[in-house]
């Protein structure tokens, strides 16, 4: 576990007073993960609502699809808190323009992707589809460290540092493409990060095989977390959706639509049976270690299709087009949620020995499949034994308790469904408090729904999405709350508190800005104290920081067509004192935390007088932080 000093000094908040300490006072300083806390009740419910100044009782990490980043909110007040940018183009924090970002976003593309980009002018991609946020495991619960995130539209898997809460490392997955399902190993620890390649495609996609389907393959890869590498990639039939890990280590589960590997509606829904594909993780490795697989791209592949009855996957049948995979608290139980099917169906991890050891038919690993309703697309758990699964066709979350189910299964005459509330509307993933991990509490669910209809005052054709909080500390599901969203959050962790301790201000130390640091010592200068301006051929380099409310450098001249850098070191030493560098008509802007160095390279191609200011308000005299470029014309 990496560690970092957070530089616990005087906080605002502290030399204000008030707020804080008495949040501490009324029980909210240390709150254990399970057992009520008298701060949190409220008449007939638990509170969710918060006074100006309270804090949440759980970080929630949300996605946001289409939008391409990660959102920090506050449950269960819903409060946005932050949104850290990861495949999309950030003009607040200069995200995909800094040389610190630009660096995250190219460093891990393929060669192919880089050359493509080339063509358009372009050095990374500007977009992204990032639908499902995960923190890293140890021991089968959150531990803090990161959180990972998939793109789905360009094929990349992204890490952010808990510490900071800014990304810190992207890949661009070979052989696969469209990554969808994306979950990290629980136990012993992530390890790996296990990522579903959606979209079938020639396994050498060079443009050799194009209209013949017969000879595509779909990829599904593990990715070492600690080194973003990718570890191993298996082949494997069918389209894969979402993905979990066990609690034991051992496998990986995928859902697996289209079986039929058809390539348009009809033939994909064709037959009633897909499966959920079930990785053996110590086969695969063994296979790894002994050589026996091809490499492509620099990555170890085995084949796990079906036809090649490997060692390295099994097939379990599940009805019908399966979309949402989630492992159970219980350690024992995996549902697949049937999505075309009425039913979900649980798989016993126990029992999945047999199918690799004894190639006994792999429906022998399901154990309940109970009938829930209309289009199930992803469940949750509460760690009581029971279950909420979203209905995305009934716009229903459905309360059913897995013995029971199991029960049912068996032939006993019971009925798992405990209740069911109405959600508004079509809720695609939910998720409970701390429920993907060995210690669910049972508190809340929210409901992550496609459409708000007429929740809200109408914005226009576009309308944001709804996601609802629900208490479920009863078994009478109550909604206690609309939140609108924008495009698209797909999915969402809610993770407790306890777990998450980002730092106050940056580490000097921090790799994201090493090479900064790096040429700064080959130019003699000390970051922290500079206000120097390095020619170095038609290279510039500008080296200012930055103490509310002045730059070090109120001016600096350059040439008519240099290539300029501007580094600013943000000295200040003490919470929420951000500043900015934007540099007016040259399109430039980026966020300076506290003791960050953030820099930005461009061509002075703009002759004349060019004010920068900073744009992050950190000061009475914040508008007043400003400096002027000039830029002598060409032949001066
Ligand atoms: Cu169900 Cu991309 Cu997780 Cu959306 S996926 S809902
Ligand atoms: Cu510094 Cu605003």
């Amino acid at each position: 576990m990496k560690e970092k000093e957070n530089h616990m000094g005087v906080s605002r908040r502290d030399l204000l007073g008030g707020t804080a300490k008495t949040a501490v006072v009324a029980g909210m300083g240390a709150v254990a993960i399970s057992g009520t806390n008298p701060a949190f009740a409220q008449d007939g419910h638990q509170k969710f609502e918060m006074a100006p100044g309270e804090l949440d009782e759980y970080y929630g990490f949300w996605s946001s699809g289409q939008t391409g980043e990660v959102r920090i909110l506050g449950v269960p007040s819903m409060r946005e808190l932050m949104r850290i940018p990861v495949f999309n183009r950030c003009s607040a924090t200069g995200w995909g323009q800094t040389n610190e970002s630009l660096k995250i976003l190219t460093e891990g593309l393929l060669p192919e992707t880089k050359a493509y980009l080339a063509a358009q002018g372009k050095v990374t991609y500007d977009n992204g589809d990032l639908h499902h946020p995960h923190m890293s495991f140890t021991d089968g619960t959150y531990d803090g460290r990161y959180i990972f995130a998939n793109d789905k539209a360009n094929t990349r898997v992204a890490r952010i540092d808990c510490s900071t809460m800014k990304c810190d490392k992207i890949i661009e997955i070979p052989n696969a493409h469209d990554i969808h399902g994306m979950r990290p190993q629980k136990f012993p620890r992530t390890g790996y990060i296990f990522a579903n390649g959606e979209h079938e495609a020639p396994l050498v996609n060079d443009g050799e095989i194009l209209d013949d389907p017969d000879q595509y393959a779909c990829i599904f890869t593990a990715i070492d977390g600690d080194e973003m590498k990718v570890a191993w990639q298996v082949i494997v039939s069918g389209n894969l959706d979402n993905t979990d890990a066990d609690y034991q280590g051992k496998y990986a589960f995928s859902t697996s639509y289209n079986s039929e590997m058809g390539t348009n509606l009809a033939e994909m829904t064709e037959n009633e049976l897909d499966h959920c594909v079930v990785f053996n993780i110590k086969a695969i490795e063994e296979a790894v270690a002994a050589g026996n697989y091809e490499e492509m791209k620099g990555v170890p592949v085995v084949d796990g299709r079906k036809e090649a009855n490997s060692q390295f996957t099994r097939y379990i049948p599940i009805p019908n087009s399966p979309h949402g995979c989630n492992a159970a608290p219980d350690k024992k139980h995996i549902v697949i949620n049937g999505k075309l099917s009425p039913t979900v169906s649980i798989i016993d991890v126990t029992k999945v020995d047999a199918l690799f050891n004894d190639n006994a038919d792999p429906r022998s690993a399901i154990v309940g499949e109970p009938e829930l309703g209309l289009g199930p697309l992803h469940t949750a758990f509460d760690g009581k034994g029971n279950c909420f699964t979203t209905l995305f066709l009934d716009s229903q979350v459905v309360k059913w308790n897995m013995d029971k189910a199991i029960q049912a299964y068996a032939g006993e005459d019971v009925d798992p469904i405990i209740s069911k509330v109405d959600v508004h509307y079509q809720p695609g993933h939910n998720s409970t408090s701390m429920g993907e991990t060995a210690e669910a509490d049972g508190k809340w669910l929210i409901s992550m729904n496609k459409f708000s209809k007429d929740r809200f005052l109408n914005v226009g054709p576009l309308k944001p999405e709804n996601e609802q909080l629900i208490d479920i500390s009863s078994d009478e599901m109550k909604v206690v709350h609309d939140g609108p969203t924008f495009a698209e959050p797909h999915d969402s962790i809610i993770v407790h508190r306890s777990k998450v301790n980002p730092a106050i201000v940056w580490d000097r130390n921090d790799p994201s800005f090493a090479d900064a640091v790096k040429q700064a010592e080959a130019d003699g200068i000390d970051l922290e104290s500079a206000a120097d301006v390095i020619r170095d051929g038609n290279k510039v380099r500008v080296y200012m920081h930055s103490v509310a409310p002045t730059f070090s450098l109120e001016k600096f001249t350059v040439k008519q067509g240099d290539e300029v850098t501007v580094y600013v070191t943000n000295i200040d030493d003490i919470d929420d004192l951000t500043h900015g560098f934007c540099l007016a008509n040259y399109g430039i802007a980026m966020e300076v935390g506290p003791q960050a160095t953030a820099s930005v390279t461009f061509i002075a191609e703009r002759p004349g007088v060019h004010w920068f200011y900073c744009q992050w308000f950190c000061h009475a005299l914040h508008m007043e932080m400003r400096g002027r470029m000039f830029v002598e014309p060409r032949g001066a």
